[in-house]
């Protein structure tokens, strides 16, 4: 495990004897950049340190290193946001000169939602008369246990722009104890909106009361049976679930190096930014003697979560959380037995605090290995003889807490040459409360006397930089056709694939359709396999949706990614969210869509795709009182990568000894 301390440099990787450079900053690193900022732009305590992160060299500066080449400057971003002056500003920091290469003031933006403007948001609501006498209201009096979550302050209205103000729109719930799940008890109708730049409460509306919930809804194993829980397990834990130990005697089969990770054929680079959390460089797999690429860059770009509750209390829970709150800095310490089974290995997440000091998040990426069942299988029905093989997975995870919701972000690699994003939905649901027994919300569902869930999408969307074979890729659009009947189609069976190719950026939107089985494929046109089929990879639109937003609202404005599933844009070292730099307040249109706009050609060049999938979230009583896991994502799939199966070299299990295995993969006794 790397426990990064202030002081110390990037990890040379032993292959090369330098320190790469898409080695995550280090926690030294991130505090020079902050002090070369502060030292050059002669900032006051009132500038807050929003972002200091790794501002990446671009592609071809990295393959030319890895090359022998010389090492990119070691560069990093910041970006601030001056209370005082009500401003943000953002540059760029060469951290081995401590040097300021650029400064400037951003106007008309607001960056993310720092964690200390959390925490005092909270603390501003609460010694606020007016929401004091709403509470009063409600007939609570102890104000120490409620909880003021701040959310995001979507631009759906006048005066709501960033350049209005600095806003979020705090929502409260009631605890009955400091332990206690206070989701259980929402305060339906009271809706606050602050002002972070001066830290006060510029509005409070309160739409009537609702009488807060009974009932506790505790999930903690003493919980269980506590009278009134709801739901509750008089008889507590099952008693029935045996041990299930993990056990590789021979540790994990994969190395890592500093943030290099090598699994079996497979080749990469872990990253973690304050904004995006995990991100994946340079995913190569060793073909023969050749280290082939495949992405040069996987990283979850954006996400968002429109509520579809019109009630006063709902209506603008638009979250975008990674944009406006970022997801690294909300990264869990992962426990091992807990979070993790098995041999596991852990790297830590380092990202910036807004004094401009250094955080370690430990353990905040979980690295191991797990069987996934059988890789292939096939019985000689004359003979009974059988061949199988296992697959194993290699694991690359984190989880977030973004308030009452958990996110695990999941990538798996595959012995077969497949790479599979998951994320992995839990935590608690958004609540709202509903008077009248056995009233049913119209927009939700009832989890509990009085709690309801309202309906809402998650949607997310996942950057891949692809580099198949090297940087110059195009894209193809697959769809199945069915021929029409006739001669060449006697029986009314025959169907095809069609091709097209994305040629512009024009062409760059495109949507899924999950009944006719489309995908989109990724090749290298300029080396062709043995068969002569160019190498490639598919991305298998799975999990898409529909927005369900109004066509030009504001809401489809603010995450314009939403509209389509798949984005294809020319590689560019800057667009790297699909809402673009700044969505907090935003009036909309940033991001992918205005990507595209741009029109650059696709065909043998550096493309990037970007896969919006998501849930439509019809809350269910199960989901209560904490989610059980939901996970959704998408695979790529090798696709004329290779000669044929990968994985045909996985080892026979060892078990394999009885009379139906084949006599060359038995075990001798
Ligand atoms: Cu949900």
């Amino acid at each position: 495990m790397a426990v990064l301390a202030s002081g110390q440099v990037p990890v040379p990787d032993a292959a090369t004897a330098r320190a790469h450079p898409l080695e995550p900053l280090t926690a030294a690193e991130i505090e020079a950049a902050a002090a070369a900022v502060r030292a050059a732009a002669g900032l006051r305590p009132s500038a807050r340190f929003v972002y200091i992160s790794l501002y990446e060299p671009a592609k071809a500066d990295v393959i030319a290193f890895e090359a022998g080449g010389p090492a990119p400057a070691r560069q990093v971003k910041v970006v601030l946001r001056e209370r005082a002056e009500r401003a943000s500003y953002e540059g760029i920091v060469a951290v081995d000169r401590a040097e300021v290469q650029s400064w400037r003031r951003v106007d008309g933006v607001q960056p993310s939602v720092m964690f200390e403007e959390f925490l005092a948001a909270e603390e501003t609501v609460r010694a606020d008369p007016r929401w004091q006498q709403a509470m009063r209201r409600r007939g609570v009096t102890d104000f120490s246990l409620c909880m003021i979550d701040p959310w995001s302050s979507p631009n759906v209205a006048p005066g709501l722009g960033p350049q209005d103000g600095r806003f979020v729109r705090p929502l409260t719930f009631v605890r009955s104890a400091p332990d206690d799940n206070g989701y259980a008890r929402p305060v339906e109708g009271l809706v606050t909106l602050v002002d972070l730049d001066t830290m006060t409460v510029v509005d409070v509306e309160d739409h009537g009361v609702v009488p807060l919930p009974a009932h506790p809804a505790n999930y903690s194993a003493a919980a269980l049976t506590e009278p009134g829980n709801v739901p509750s397990f008089p008889q507590g834990p099952r008693q029935d679930v045996r041990p299930l130990d993990i056990v590789q005697a021979g540790g994990p089969s994969f190395t890592l190096d500093g943030h290099h990770l090598r699994w079996q054929k497979w080749d990469l680079r872990i990253g973690f930014t304050a904004r995006e959390g995990l991100v994946l460089h340079r995913i190569g797999y060793r073909d023969g003697g050749t280290l082939r690429s495949v992405i040069h860059r996987a990283s979850l770009s954006e996400m968002f979560v429109p509520y579809a509750d019109p009630a006063a209390t709902h209506y603008r829970k638009l979250v975008l959380d990674e944009g406006e709150y970022g997801i690294g800095l909300l990264t869990n310490r992962l426990e091992l037995g807990c979070d993790c089974l098995g041999e596991i290995r852990y790297l830590d997440g380092v990202v910036n605090d807004n004094d401009g000091q250094a955080m370690v998040i430990p353990n905040a990426i979980c690295l191991h290995e797990e069987d996934s069942g059988i890789a292939w299988k096939h019985t000689d029905f004359r003979t009974g003889y059988a061949e199988v093989r296992r697959m194993r997975r290699m694991v690359i995870s984190s989880i977030v807490t973004v308030g009452n919701y958990e996110y695990g972000y999941y990538w798996y690699l595959y012995q077969d040459g497949s790479i599979e994003y998951q994320v992995k939905l839990t935590g608690v649901i958004s609540t709202g409360a509903v008077e009248g027994q056995g009233v049913q919300p119209g927009h939700g569902t009832l989890v509990a006397p009085g709690v309801y869930g309202p309906h809402h999408q998650h949607f997310f969307n996942v950057r891949l930089d692809m580099a198949v074979d090297g940087p110059a890729n195009r894209v193809y659009e697959v769809s199945p056709v069915a021929l029409p009947e006739g001669p060449g189609n006697p029986v009314g069976n025959a169907w095809r694939t069609e091709e097209v190719l994305i040629s512009s950026e024009a062409a760059g939107g495109r949507d899924a359709d999950p009944l006719g089985g489309r995908y989109w494929k990724v090749v290298n046109d300029k080396v062709p396999n043995g068969l002569g089929h160019p190498p490639g990879y598919k991305l298998l639109p799975e999990h898409s949706i529909a927005a369900f937003c109004h066509p030009g609202s504001a809401v489809a404005r603010r995450a314009g990614f939403i509209t389509r599933q798949l984005w294809v844009t020319a590689y560019d070292r800057d667009e790297l969210f699909a809402t673009g730099d700044y969505p907090n307040q935003s009036a909309g249109g940033g991001g992918l869509p205005a990507y595209v706009q741009a029109g650059r050609p696709l065909v043998d060049t550096d493309v990037v795709l970007w896969y919006t999938f998501g849930t439509n979230h019809v809350v269910r009583p199960e989901d209560w009182p904490v989610m059980p896991v939901h996970p959704i994502g998408f695979r790529l799939l090798p696709c004329g990568f290779f000669a044929g199966n990968p994985a045909l070299d996985n080892p026979a299990p060892s078990p394999c000894n009885s009379d139906n295995c084949h006599p060359d993969n038995r075990h001798p006794g």
